[in-house]
């Protein structure tokens, strides 16, 4: 016997809740209404209508991926709660790897990644690196924010970004800033207009602190508030802000070392510029780029071409890429 057929009533029935066609004239059916995902807390969303209003949904069991900034399709329960139905196709998805390895989506069509560093916690090189390869892979722009300026001299402000020096040569933005100092926002703002943009990075460099300082206080009014009651406040989901200027920004988790999921060789090649012109010059079609002989990779590092901090961080991506396979 094979599955129960079903009728065609119930065909459409499906068809409607569990598709939604990329031509907004086609998803007029009465009862549901666009929406954009604001935050998940497990399975209910707040969900921001065209108007500019809040509502609290649940989430259909066949929409568990749901992320911030997904563009759904809801019907109203009440005057205040609703149920989302159906998901827009997306641009993109940032993902994280979760339990047992399967990926949690934490932010959906974005643009613009914007992986902030601080003097403190000390930054890792390795897990940049990690956020451009994944910049690179989602296909959408860099930047570089380097906080809390304000703990540091003039001088050794100076020597901070100059370590970042290799990054700008590479293209990538990279500005430094404070939310402790009035004014020392611009070089960050600069790039915000007209973006989707997500804050990422290690926890305590500051990110909900710069949606904070880059928001006027009737948008963040009541969205900052996990409170941990230690006095200090670290975020748990992912959550998207309108900008007054345009653009959007969604403030994420911190991590203590970002674990993107699996990485293969072409998103390294794609997320290391200085390597681009590289692949297929090595003696061996399948080199490793770690002691080989005639390995394109090294020779580049020995024209100077790579820094040593890129190129260690590139071997161990590729290490952990071959262990995988
Ligand atoms: N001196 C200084 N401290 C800052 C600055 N920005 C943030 N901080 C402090 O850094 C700490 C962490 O800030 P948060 O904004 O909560 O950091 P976060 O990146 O959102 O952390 P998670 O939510 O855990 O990922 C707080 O004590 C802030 O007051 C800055 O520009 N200068
Ligand atoms: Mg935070
Ligand atoms: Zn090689």
């Amino acid at each position: 016997m094979g599955r129960p057929q079903l009728t065609r009533r119930q065909r459409a029935r499906i068809a409607r809740t569990r598709q939604v066609s990329p031509h907004p004239a086609d998803n007029t059916h009465p009862d549901t209404l666009p929406g954009r995902v604001i935050v998940r807390h497990g399975r209910s969303v707040v969900v921001r209508t065209p108007q500019g209003k809040s509502v609290l949904c649940a989430l259909r069991q066949h929409l568990d991926g749901i992320a911030c900034g997904d563009h759904i399709h809801w019907q109203p329960v009440n005057q205040e709660q609703g149920i989302v139905v159906a998901l827009e196709p997306r641009r993109n998805v940032l993902s994280r790897a979760g339990f047992q390895g399967r990926l949690k989506p934490l932010a959906a069509n974005i643009t613009q990644l914007i992986i902030v560093l601080a003097t403190e916690p000390e930054p890792t090189g390795y897990l940049l690196d990690q956020y451009l390869v994944v910049a690179a892979h989602l296909n959408i722009t860099a930047v570089i924010c380097l906080n809390k300026a304000d703990l540091l001299s003039a001088t050794e402000q100076q020597a901070f970004c100059a370590s970042f020096a290799h990054y700008t040569r590479l293209g990538y933005p990279v500005a430094p800033v404070s939310t402790k100092t009035a004014n020392s926002l611009h070089p960050l703002q600069s790039h915000l207009a007209d973006q989707t943009s997500v804050l990422v990075g290690q926890s305590g460099v500051g990110k909900s602190s710069l949606v904070n300082a880059l928001l006027p206080q009737t948008t963040r009014e009541g969205a900052l508030s996990d409170a941990t009651g230690l006095g200090r406040h670290t975020t748990s989901a992912s959550t998207l802000y309108p900008l007054p200027q345009g653009g959007e920004l969604i403030d994420s988790p911190g991590v203590r070392s970002f674990r993107p999921g699996q990485f293969t060789r072409q998103m390294l090649e794609c997320g290391f510029p200085e390597l681009h012109s590289l692949p297929g010059q090595c003696r061996f079609n399948d080199c490793q780029h770690q002691t080989e002989p005639d390995c394109a990779v090294q020779s580049a590092f020995d024209q100077g071409h790579i820094h040593p901090a890129r190129l260690a961080s590139f071997r161990q991506m590729m290490r952990s890429v071959c262990q995988e396979r």
